[in-house]
């Protein structure tokens, strides 16, 4: 059997899309709940509107999830009933810190963390907690500029070293960022920045992208130190590029895509910075505001595993008129592949391309691999179960799921890759990070709320449901 023992598979949420309670449990607001659902939604998350600029009458998705803030018990237990062995999960920071900078910690939201892990493990379930998806305190945005401002390291050190201290014992697999990359493509949802005019953009990014890394780094450090049975991971949208066509141009472009992305986990993985992102920076004149003991930091402490999402694979060419046609996949323009089919949201479908995204991660950094995050978002429609209750007939998605796994299962079996686990984006419908939207669905389990946050908040089990069930007991041998 391919899938070793012990392998992790389970499902992944953001607390941003899915928990609600906004202003609950003392609460502060976050980057992430104020990005408004429709046209605004890109201006802002791109840090090219401000949010002052956005009409308040807007719908603002995030703030009520799919309610996991008072169902969390009901949700575990679907997850505990399909034989999970980890839950990703992330923390809103603005539980733990209203504001980023408080004295304190705020006690409700930890304990609201503590209660949710201690479920998880009732039902066998590991969690594997990302430290912050994409979300920024607004007060620490608006005070300090969000990861523009080396402050920001201080304060995650703090907010790190809560946590784990709290759930030692409770948590021991930690992401530090959620597609850490992002903040090149969505920067205001990946590090709360905006921009003034005029601003070198590329440069703020990659000084902000500094004080993450360092942080990242500064986050495995305490958390080895904290418990040495701690595992820490780095976490990159993923997905490699392919070139369009053999000329060698194309592949050179392809290969200059590939290390804008893999720049972050070189830095995390490896621990100094990349020559040809030192020489990328050195001729756009871009300054990192390096300060003491920051190269010992990244040196001294790399992380213990890769993480990655996978949506897709992207392709990169020098002749991108002339090819015409660019794919929306996973935020990062890329050029449409003519091999490849694409879902309802313009994301290219490629599962090889999981395989080949899995032999080129463990290459490059011969460390342990996690799949923590990979699904397909598409619209579902509910139906009589024939048992008098509802369900959806999602075989689309099982079909999306099966070839992905089966990939993993060659990458392991004829590639050798070593890979801990697999949690699917979304196991219960939750809110788009992208469009905002309920309507691009990935869960196992339907959620009865709509585009407009209309609807029961009810759940119920898809079609997917029983087949993961299925797959997670016979540990991927019955696909
Ligand atoms: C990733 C994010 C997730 C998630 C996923 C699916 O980039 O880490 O938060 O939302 O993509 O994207 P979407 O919700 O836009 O379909």
């Amino acid at each position: 059997m391919a899938f070793p023992e012990g392998f992790m598979w389970g499902g992944a949420t953001a607390a941003n899309q899915c928990e609600g309670g906004y202003d609950q449990g003392g609460r502060g607001l976050a980057n992430v709940d104020v990005c408004p659902h429709g046209e605004d939604r890109f201006p802002v998350m791109l840090g090219l509107k401000h949010i002052s600029q956005v009409d308040s009458e807007h719908y603002f998705p995030a703030l009520e999830g799919v309610d996991f803030y008072h169902r969390w018990k009901e949700d575990i237990a679907l997850y505990g009933k399909m034989g999970f062995k980890t839950y990703r999960m992330s923390i809103a920071w603005t539980r733990i810190f209203p504001n980023g900078d408080d004295a304190e910690p705020n006690e409700e939201g930890l304990r609201f963390y503590e209660d949710v892990f201690k479920e998880c493990r009732k039902w066998g379930i590991e969690p594997l907690v990302t430290i912050t998806h994409f979300d920024c305190p607004m007060h620490l945005i608006q005070e300090y500029g969000g990861w523009k401002n080396r402050k920001l390291v201080e304060l995650y050190k703090r907010l790190v070293a809560v946590l784990f201290e709290r759930y030692k014992g409770l948590v021991r697999y930690w992401l530090t960022f959620n597609e850490i990359n992002m903040i090149l493509a969505l920067p205001f949802m990946g590090a709360g920045l905006t921009f003034d005019e005029g601003e070198d953009q590329t440069a703020s990014k990659y000084r902000a992208a500094h004080h993450e890394l360092v942080a990242s780094a500064w986050a495995t450090k305490i958390a080895h130190e904290v418990d040495p049975q701690n595992r820490v991971g780095c976490m990159l949208a993923g997905g490699r590029f392919y070139p369009l066509t053999p000329e060698p141009a194309d592949v050179l472009e392809a290969m200059r895509r590939d290390n804008e992305n893999y720049f972050f986990t070189d830095v995390q993985a490896r621990g100094a910075y990349p020559a040809y992102a030192l020489k990328f920076m050195e001729r756009e004149g871009i300054d990192i505001p390096w300060q003491e003991g920051d190269r010992e930091i990244l040196a001294q402490n790399t992380v213990d595993f890769i993480s990655f999402s996978y949506y897709s694979s992207r392709c990169a060419t020098t002749h991108k008129d002339e090819m015409g046609g660019q794919t929306s996949g996973n935020v990062f323009a890329s050029v449409k592949n003519p091999y490849l089919k694409a879902s309802e949201w313009g994301w290219q479908i490629d599962p090889t391309g999981l395989r080949i995204t899995l032999n080129s991660l463990y290459e490059r950094y011969q460390k342990p691999l996690f799949v923590v995050e990979n699904g397909l978002g598409a619209k579902d429609e509910l139906v009589d179960d024939g048992n008098g209750g509802k369900t959806v007939i999602d075989d689309y998605r099982i079909d999306y799921l099966r070839s992905h796994i089966k990939e993993m299962d060659d990458a392991i079996t004829y590639d050798g890759v070593e890979l801990w686990g697999y949690t699917t984006w979304g196991p219960i419908d939750l809110v788009s990070a992208s469009t905002g939207e309920m309507s691009k669905r990935y869960g196992f389990v339907y959620v009865d709320r709509d585009d407009a946050g209309k609807g029961s908040l009810e759940r119920y089990p898809k079609k997917s449901f029983g087949w993961y069930k299925k797959v997670i007991a016979t540990n991927g041998a019955d696909l």
